[in-house]
Protein backbone atom coordinates (compact mmCIF):
# COMPACT_ATOMS: atom_id res chain seq x y z
CA UNK A 1 0.00 0.00 0.00
CA UNK A 2 0.95 3.71 -0.14
CA UNK A 3 3.62 4.92 2.21
CA UNK A 4 1.01 6.54 5.25
CA UNK A 5 0.89 9.88 6.00
CA UNK A 6 1.94 11.01 8.84
CA UNK A 7 4.49 8.95 9.85
CA UNK A 8 4.77 7.20 13.10
CA UNK A 9 7.51 8.96 13.91
CA UNK A 10 6.52 12.95 14.42
CA UNK A 11 8.17 15.74 12.08
CA UNK A 12 8.67 17.78 15.05
CA UNK A 13 10.74 15.60 16.49
CA UNK A 14 12.48 15.52 12.89
CA UNK A 15 12.49 18.96 12.35
CA UNK A 16 14.91 19.27 15.91
CA UNK A 17 18.10 17.67 13.69
CA UNK A 18 17.73 19.61 10.66
CA UNK A 19 17.50 23.15 12.27
CA UNK A 20 20.75 25.52 12.32
CA UNK A 21 19.55 27.86 15.51
CA UNK A 22 16.27 28.95 17.35
CA UNK A 23 13.01 26.63 18.29
CA UNK A 24 10.73 25.08 16.10
CA UNK A 25 7.17 26.74 15.97
CA UNK A 26 5.33 25.15 13.22
CA UNK A 27 5.32 22.26 11.23
CA UNK A 28 2.66 21.91 8.36
CA UNK A 29 1.68 19.57 5.87
CA UNK A 30 3.46 21.08 2.53
CA UNK A 31 3.18 20.96 -1.53
CA UNK A 32 1.25 18.48 -3.68
CA UNK A 33 3.67 16.29 -4.34
CA UNK A 34 2.49 12.19 -5.26
CA UNK A 35 5.27 10.40 -3.66
CA UNK A 36 7.43 11.91 -1.01
CA UNK A 37 5.54 13.39 2.75
CA UNK A 38 6.25 17.33 2.71
CA UNK A 39 6.37 19.24 5.71
CA UNK A 40 7.48 23.64 5.67
CA UNK A 41 9.19 23.80 9.59
CA UNK A 42 9.28 27.25 10.88
CA UNK A 43 12.00 28.23 13.22
CA UNK A 44 11.87 31.60 15.71
CA UNK A 45 14.88 32.81 14.20
CA UNK A 46 15.03 35.90 11.96
CA UNK A 47 16.60 34.32 9.05
CA UNK A 48 16.48 31.16 7.59
CA UNK A 49 13.13 31.00 9.57
CA UNK A 50 11.80 28.29 7.63
CA UNK A 51 12.70 24.89 5.66
CA UNK A 52 11.43 22.02 4.04
CA UNK A 53 11.45 18.40 5.91
CA UNK A 54 10.93 15.12 3.90
CA UNK A 55 10.25 11.81 4.30
CA UNK A 56 11.47 10.21 1.32
CA UNK A 57 9.29 7.44 -0.19
CA UNK A 58 11.89 4.27 0.63
CA UNK A 59 9.05 1.79 -1.55
CA UNK A 60 10.18 4.18 -4.77
CA UNK A 61 13.55 5.26 -3.73
CA UNK A 62 15.49 2.11 -2.38
CA UNK A 63 18.42 3.72 -1.80
CA UNK A 64 18.18 7.01 -0.83
CA UNK A 65 21.37 7.57 0.27
CA UNK A 66 22.24 7.70 -3.40
CA UNK A 67 20.06 10.22 -3.91
CA UNK A 68 21.12 12.53 -1.74
CA UNK A 69 24.99 12.14 -3.05
CA UNK A 70 23.52 13.08 -6.40
CA UNK A 71 21.50 15.71 -5.40
CA UNK A 72 24.69 16.91 -3.44
CA UNK A 73 26.76 16.89 -6.56
CA UNK A 74 24.37 18.29 -8.79
CA UNK A 75 24.15 21.49 -6.39
CA UNK A 76 27.21 21.58 -5.96
CA UNK A 77 27.93 21.51 -9.90
CA UNK A 78 25.10 24.32 -10.43
CA UNK A 79 26.07 26.38 -7.51
CA UNK A 80 29.82 26.74 -9.10
CA UNK A 81 28.64 26.95 -12.17
CA UNK A 82 25.86 30.02 -11.14
CA UNK A 83 29.04 32.29 -9.95
CA UNK A 84 30.95 31.79 -13.13
CA UNK A 85 28.24 32.24 -15.47
CA UNK A 86 26.89 35.77 -16.11
CA UNK A 87 23.33 35.25 -14.98
CA UNK A 88 21.14 38.27 -15.01
CA UNK A 89 18.01 36.91 -13.38
CA UNK A 90 17.24 35.58 -10.17
CA UNK A 91 17.85 31.89 -10.06
CA UNK A 92 18.00 29.42 -6.67
CA UNK A 93 19.11 26.05 -5.93
CA UNK A 94 17.39 24.34 -2.94
CA UNK A 95 20.65 23.59 -0.71
CA UNK A 96 20.69 20.10 1.66
CA UNK A 97 20.60 20.90 5.27
CA UNK A 98 22.86 18.75 7.30
CA UNK A 99 22.51 17.30 11.05
CA UNK A 100 24.92 18.01 13.69
CA UNK A 101 26.67 14.80 13.05
CA UNK A 102 27.10 16.64 9.26
CA UNK A 103 25.08 13.83 7.97
CA UNK A 104 22.77 15.12 5.19
CA UNK A 105 19.93 12.50 6.48
CA UNK A 106 18.17 11.69 9.59
CA UNK A 107 17.01 7.75 10.13
CA UNK A 108 14.39 7.45 12.79
CA UNK A 109 13.96 5.12 15.60
CA UNK A 110 11.18 3.48 13.15
CA UNK A 111 13.13 3.59 10.04
CA UNK A 112 11.59 6.17 8.31
CA UNK A 113 14.24 8.29 6.13
CA UNK A 114 14.49 11.89 6.06
CA UNK A 115 16.54 15.21 4.53
CA UNK A 116 15.55 19.21 4.65
CA UNK A 117 16.62 21.50 2.36
CA UNK A 118 16.06 24.89 2.47
CA UNK A 119 12.97 26.84 1.69
CA UNK A 120 12.91 29.13 -1.48
CA UNK A 121 11.23 32.00 -0.41
CA UNK A 122 8.83 34.45 -2.28
CA UNK A 123 7.94 32.26 -4.86
CA UNK A 124 5.27 29.71 -5.46
CA UNK A 125 4.43 26.80 -7.99
CA UNK A 126 1.37 26.23 -10.23
CA UNK A 127 -0.93 23.65 -10.94
CA UNK A 128 -1.87 24.26 -14.13
CA UNK A 129 -0.77 27.45 -16.18
CA UNK A 130 -2.96 30.20 -16.30
CA UNK A 131 -1.51 32.67 -19.13
CA UNK A 132 1.05 32.71 -21.80
CA UNK A 133 3.59 34.49 -20.08
CA UNK A 134 3.49 31.59 -17.30
CA UNK A 135 4.23 29.32 -19.94
CA UNK A 136 7.00 31.35 -21.52
CA UNK A 137 8.83 31.06 -18.05
CA UNK A 138 8.15 27.80 -17.41
CA UNK A 139 9.86 26.73 -20.75
CA UNK A 140 12.93 28.91 -19.90
CA UNK A 141 13.17 27.02 -16.46
CA UNK A 142 13.92 23.70 -17.62
CA UNK A 143 16.25 25.10 -20.32
CA UNK A 144 18.17 27.00 -17.78
CA UNK A 145 18.16 23.77 -15.75
CA UNK A 146 19.53 21.81 -18.70
CA UNK A 147 21.48 24.29 -19.40
CA UNK A 148 23.50 24.31 -15.99
CA UNK A 149 23.92 20.47 -16.03
CA UNK A 150 24.96 20.41 -19.65
CA UNK A 151 28.46 20.07 -18.28
CA UNK A 152 28.48 17.84 -15.81
CA UNK A 153 28.92 14.45 -17.22
CA UNK A 154 26.09 12.27 -16.90
CA UNK A 155 28.64 9.40 -15.38
CA UNK A 156 28.66 11.46 -12.00
CA UNK A 157 25.37 10.31 -11.06
CA UNK A 158 24.06 7.24 -9.99
CA UNK A 159 20.76 5.54 -11.68
CA UNK A 160 18.75 6.40 -8.40
CA UNK A 161 15.17 4.97 -9.85
CA UNK A 162 15.68 1.62 -12.50
CA UNK A 163 13.45 2.20 -14.93
CA UNK A 164 12.44 5.61 -14.82
CA UNK A 165 10.83 6.83 -18.14
CA UNK A 166 11.51 3.43 -20.08
CA UNK A 167 7.91 3.08 -21.43
CA UNK A 168 8.43 -0.57 -22.28
CA UNK A 169 9.14 -1.61 -18.79
CA UNK A 170 5.78 -0.25 -17.95
CA UNK A 171 4.24 -1.77 -20.43
CA UNK A 172 5.67 -4.93 -18.81
CA UNK A 173 4.62 -4.06 -15.50
CA UNK A 174 1.24 -3.31 -16.73
CA UNK A 175 0.64 -7.00 -18.36
CA UNK A 176 1.61 -8.33 -15.46
CA UNK A 177 -1.23 -6.77 -13.31
CA UNK A 178 -3.75 -6.78 -15.69
CA UNK A 179 -4.28 -10.58 -14.97
CA UNK A 180 -5.62 -8.87 -11.25
CA UNK A 181 -7.92 -6.31 -13.22
CA UNK A 182 -10.54 -4.40 -11.25
CA UNK A 183 -14.47 -4.24 -12.77
CA UNK A 184 -14.86 -3.90 -16.09
CA UNK A 185 -16.42 -0.29 -15.72
CA UNK A 186 -16.86 2.01 -19.25
CA UNK A 187 -14.05 4.08 -17.94
CA UNK A 188 -11.66 1.16 -17.39
CA UNK A 189 -12.46 -0.46 -20.71
CA UNK A 190 -11.65 2.61 -22.48
CA UNK A 191 -8.26 2.81 -20.89
CA UNK A 192 -7.72 -1.45 -21.75
CA UNK A 193 -8.66 -0.41 -25.22
CA UNK A 194 -6.13 2.84 -25.21
CA UNK A 195 -3.60 0.72 -24.13
CA UNK A 196 -4.03 -2.06 -26.50
CA UNK A 197 -3.95 -0.06 -29.44
CA UNK A 198 -0.42 1.61 -28.79
CA UNK A 199 1.47 -1.28 -27.07
CA UNK A 200 3.11 -1.71 -30.26
CA UNK A 201 4.28 2.37 -30.62
CA UNK A 202 6.43 2.70 -26.91
CA UNK A 203 9.52 1.77 -27.86
CA UNK A 204 10.54 5.23 -29.63
CA UNK A 205 12.78 6.96 -27.34
CA UNK A 206 14.21 3.78 -26.31
CA UNK A 207 15.41 2.92 -29.83
CA UNK A 208 16.61 6.48 -30.76
CA UNK A 209 18.84 5.53 -27.92
CA UNK A 210 20.01 2.50 -28.63
CA UNK A 211 20.81 3.71 -32.19
CA UNK A 212 22.88 6.74 -31.13
CA UNK A 213 20.24 9.08 -32.07
CA UNK A 214 19.55 10.44 -28.21
CA UNK A 215 22.29 10.97 -26.33
CA UNK A 216 22.34 9.51 -22.61
CA UNK A 217 22.41 13.28 -20.77
CA UNK A 218 21.67 14.44 -17.34
CA UNK A 219 17.85 15.04 -16.92
CA UNK A 220 15.56 16.28 -14.30
CA UNK A 221 13.44 13.48 -14.45
CA UNK A 222 9.97 15.34 -13.30
CA UNK A 223 9.74 18.94 -14.11
CA UNK A 224 6.02 18.66 -14.00
CA UNK A 225 4.75 22.46 -13.52
CA UNK A 226 4.33 22.24 -9.86
CA UNK A 227 8.22 21.49 -9.47
CA UNK A 228 9.01 24.68 -10.82
CA UNK A 229 9.03 27.82 -8.85
CA UNK A 230 7.95 31.07 -9.84
CA UNK A 231 8.96 34.36 -8.11
CA UNK A 232 5.89 36.07 -6.14
CA UNK A 233 6.87 39.52 -6.75
CA UNK A 234 8.21 39.72 -10.89
CA UNK A 235 6.32 36.34 -12.08
CA UNK A 236 9.75 34.82 -13.45
CA UNK A 237 10.78 31.10 -13.40
CA UNK A 238 13.44 30.97 -9.79
CA UNK A 239 14.07 27.78 -9.47
CA UNK A 240 13.50 23.90 -10.30
CA UNK A 241 12.33 21.47 -7.27
CA UNK A 242 12.15 18.14 -6.23
CA UNK A 243 15.48 16.92 -7.48
CA UNK A 244 14.96 13.43 -6.36
CA UNK A 245 15.24 12.09 -9.86
CA UNK A 246 18.65 14.30 -11.15
CA UNK A 247 20.43 11.32 -12.81
CA UNK A 248 21.57 10.12 -16.68
CA UNK A 249 18.09 9.63 -18.92
CA UNK A 250 17.30 11.57 -22.21
CA UNK A 251 16.74 15.28 -21.99
CA UNK A 252 13.26 14.20 -23.86
CA UNK A 253 11.46 12.41 -20.73
CA UNK A 254 11.74 15.87 -19.15
CA UNK A 255 10.54 17.79 -22.48
CA UNK A 256 7.84 15.60 -23.00
CA UNK A 257 6.60 15.75 -18.88
CA UNK A 258 7.34 19.38 -18.77
CA UNK A 259 5.05 20.23 -21.78
CA UNK A 260 2.32 16.95 -20.69
CA UNK A 261 1.97 19.01 -17.91
CA UNK A 262 2.02 22.78 -19.16
CA UNK A 263 0.09 22.51 -21.77
CA UNK A 264 -2.97 20.75 -20.01
CA UNK A 265 -4.82 23.75 -19.22
CA UNK A 266 -7.54 21.92 -16.73
CA UNK A 267 -4.68 20.50 -14.80
CA UNK A 268 -3.68 16.76 -14.62
CA UNK A 269 -5.98 16.00 -10.96
CA UNK A 270 -9.25 17.58 -13.11
CA UNK A 271 -11.92 15.48 -12.81
CA UNK A 272 -13.66 16.34 -16.25
CA UNK A 273 -11.25 14.36 -17.77
CA UNK A 274 -13.63 14.16 -20.92
CA UNK A 275 -12.63 17.73 -21.45
CA UNK A 276 -8.74 17.50 -21.55
CA UNK A 277 -7.04 19.19 -24.59
CA UNK A 278 -3.55 20.06 -25.34
CA UNK A 279 -3.19 23.48 -25.86
CA UNK A 280 -1.23 24.13 -28.82
CA UNK A 281 -0.63 27.58 -27.89
CA UNK A 282 0.88 27.14 -24.57
CA UNK A 283 3.47 24.42 -26.22
CA UNK A 284 4.59 26.82 -28.36
CA UNK A 285 5.15 29.45 -25.94
CA UNK A 286 7.21 26.98 -23.33
CA UNK A 287 9.17 25.60 -26.72
CA UNK A 288 9.64 29.52 -27.31
CA UNK A 289 10.70 29.50 -23.85
CA UNK A 290 12.96 26.66 -23.38
CA UNK A 291 14.99 27.14 -26.73
CA UNK A 292 15.39 30.65 -26.12
CA UNK A 293 18.20 28.56 -23.44
CA UNK A 294 18.60 25.46 -24.92
CA UNK A 295 18.74 26.07 -28.87
CA UNK A 296 22.44 25.86 -28.39
CA UNK A 297 23.17 22.15 -27.13
CA UNK A 298 20.10 20.49 -29.21
CA UNK A 299 20.93 18.49 -32.13
CA UNK A 300 19.18 17.79 -34.91
CA UNK A 301 17.63 14.93 -33.93
CA UNK A 302 16.66 16.16 -30.47
CA UNK A 303 14.68 17.92 -32.49
CA UNK A 304 13.35 15.17 -34.88
CA UNK A 305 11.91 13.27 -31.53
CA UNK A 306 10.18 16.14 -29.93
CA UNK A 307 7.02 14.91 -31.30
CA UNK A 308 7.40 11.63 -30.48
CA UNK A 309 8.58 12.26 -26.60
CA UNK A 310 5.28 14.92 -25.87
CA UNK A 311 3.30 12.27 -27.05
CA UNK A 312 4.81 9.49 -25.52
CA UNK A 313 5.29 10.69 -21.83
CA UNK A 314 1.67 11.63 -21.76
CA UNK A 315 0.76 8.36 -22.73
CA UNK A 316 3.10 6.33 -20.66
CA UNK A 317 1.95 8.73 -17.36
CA UNK A 318 -1.39 7.25 -18.69
CA UNK A 319 -0.12 4.25 -18.49
CA UNK A 320 1.66 4.16 -14.90
CA UNK A 321 -1.41 5.52 -13.18
CA UNK A 322 -3.90 3.02 -14.57
CA UNK A 323 -0.99 0.08 -13.74
CA UNK A 324 -1.56 1.37 -9.81
CA UNK A 325 -4.79 1.62 -10.12
CA UNK A 326 -4.96 -2.32 -10.95
CA UNK A 327 -2.60 -2.85 -8.64
CA UNK A 328 -4.39 -1.15 -5.70
CA UNK A 329 -2.23 2.12 -5.74
CA UNK A 330 1.35 0.94 -4.27
CA UNK A 331 3.23 3.83 -5.99
CA UNK A 332 1.11 7.10 -6.07
CA UNK A 333 -0.25 8.52 -3.30
CA UNK A 334 -4.26 9.29 -3.53
CA UNK A 335 -6.73 10.63 -1.83
CA UNK A 336 -9.43 7.76 -3.19
CA UNK A 337 -9.49 4.40 -4.56
CA UNK A 338 -10.42 5.98 -8.33
CA UNK A 339 -7.62 8.66 -7.90
CA UNK A 340 -5.20 6.94 -10.25
CA UNK A 341 -7.92 5.99 -12.24
CA UNK A 342 -8.96 9.65 -13.01
CA UNK A 343 -5.72 10.66 -13.26
CA UNK A 344 -4.94 7.95 -16.06
CA UNK A 345 -8.18 8.96 -17.54
CA UNK A 346 -6.36 12.44 -17.86
CA UNK A 347 -3.23 11.83 -19.58
CA UNK A 348 -5.26 9.19 -22.13
CA UNK A 349 -7.30 12.54 -23.60
CA UNK A 350 -4.29 14.42 -23.13
CA UNK A 351 -2.42 11.83 -25.37
CA UNK A 352 -5.30 11.68 -27.27
CA UNK A 353 -5.37 15.57 -28.56
CA UNK A 354 -1.90 15.35 -28.85
CA UNK A 355 -2.16 12.74 -31.65
CA UNK A 356 -5.28 14.58 -33.05
CA UNK A 357 -2.94 18.16 -33.33
CA UNK A 358 -0.16 15.81 -34.49
CA UNK A 359 0.64 17.95 -37.98
CA UNK A 360 0.59 21.30 -36.70
CA UNK A 361 2.75 20.21 -33.42
CA UNK A 362 5.45 18.76 -35.63
CA UNK A 363 4.75 22.11 -38.36
CA UNK A 364 5.14 24.38 -34.84
CA UNK A 365 8.35 22.37 -33.84
CA UNK A 366 9.77 22.64 -37.28
CA UNK A 367 9.08 26.35 -37.41
CA UNK A 368 11.20 26.65 -34.30
CA UNK A 369 14.22 24.92 -35.29
P1 LIG B 1 7.36 15.10 -4.16
O1 LIG B 1 8.56 14.33 -4.61
O2 LIG B 1 6.49 14.34 -3.27
O3 LIG B 1 6.65 15.72 -5.32
P2 LIG B 1 8.56 17.72 -3.76
O4 LIG B 1 10.04 17.72 -3.50
O5 LIG B 1 8.12 18.12 -5.11
O6 LIG B 1 7.95 16.32 -3.29
O7 LIG B 1 7.89 18.71 -2.69
C1 LIG B 1 6.49 18.87 -2.65
C2 LIG B 1 6.13 20.36 -2.78
O8 LIG B 1 6.76 21.10 -1.71
C3 LIG B 1 6.58 21.05 -4.05
O9 LIG B 1 5.66 20.87 -5.10
C4 LIG B 1 6.67 22.50 -3.59
O10 LIG B 1 5.37 23.11 -3.58
C5 LIG B 1 7.16 22.38 -2.17
N1 LIG B 1 8.62 22.47 -2.06
C6 LIG B 1 9.49 21.43 -2.04
N2 LIG B 1 10.76 21.86 -1.89
C7 LIG B 1 10.71 23.20 -1.81
C8 LIG B 1 11.69 24.23 -1.61
N3 LIG B 1 13.00 23.95 -1.46
N4 LIG B 1 11.27 25.51 -1.54
C9 LIG B 1 9.97 25.81 -1.68
N5 LIG B 1 8.99 24.89 -1.85
C10 LIG B 1 9.34 23.60 -1.91
C1 LIG C 1 5.38 11.98 -9.37
O1 LIG C 1 6.75 13.45 -6.91
P1 LIG C 1 5.93 14.17 -7.92
O2 LIG C 1 4.52 14.34 -7.53
O3 LIG C 1 6.63 15.46 -8.28
C2 LIG C 1 6.25 11.04 -10.21
C3 LIG C 1 6.40 11.59 -11.63
C4 LIG C 1 5.03 11.79 -12.25
C5 LIG C 1 4.19 12.70 -11.35
C6 LIG C 1 2.79 12.87 -11.88
C7 LIG C 1 9.48 9.69 -8.79
O4 LIG C 1 6.02 13.23 -9.24
O5 LIG C 1 7.14 10.68 -12.43
O6 LIG C 1 5.13 12.33 -13.55
O7 LIG C 1 4.11 12.15 -10.01
N1 LIG C 1 7.56 10.91 -9.59
C8 LIG C 1 8.16 9.71 -9.46
O8 LIG C 1 2.14 13.86 -11.18
O9 LIG C 1 7.66 8.67 -9.88
MG1 LIG D 1 7.16 17.14 -6.66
Amino acid sequence: MNDPLPSGFSPWVVAEQFKSAGAVVDVQEFGQGNINSTFLVTLDTTTDQRFILQRINTQVFQQPQLVMRNIRTYSEHVCQRLQTDDCQRRWEVPRVLLTPAQQDHWISPNGDFWRAMSFIETAHSLQAIATPDQAEEVGYALGMFHHLISDLPAEQLADTLEGFHITPQYLQQYEQVQATQADLTPEVEYCLQFIGDRKRDTNILEAAKADGKLQLRLMHGDPKINNILIDTDTQQAVSVIDLDTVKPGLIHYDIGDCLRSGCNPLGEETEQWEMVQFDLSLCQRILQGYLAVAQSFLTAYDYDYLYDAIRLIAFELGLRFFTDYLAGNVYFKVKHPEHNLNRALVQFKLTESIEAQATDIQALIQSLR
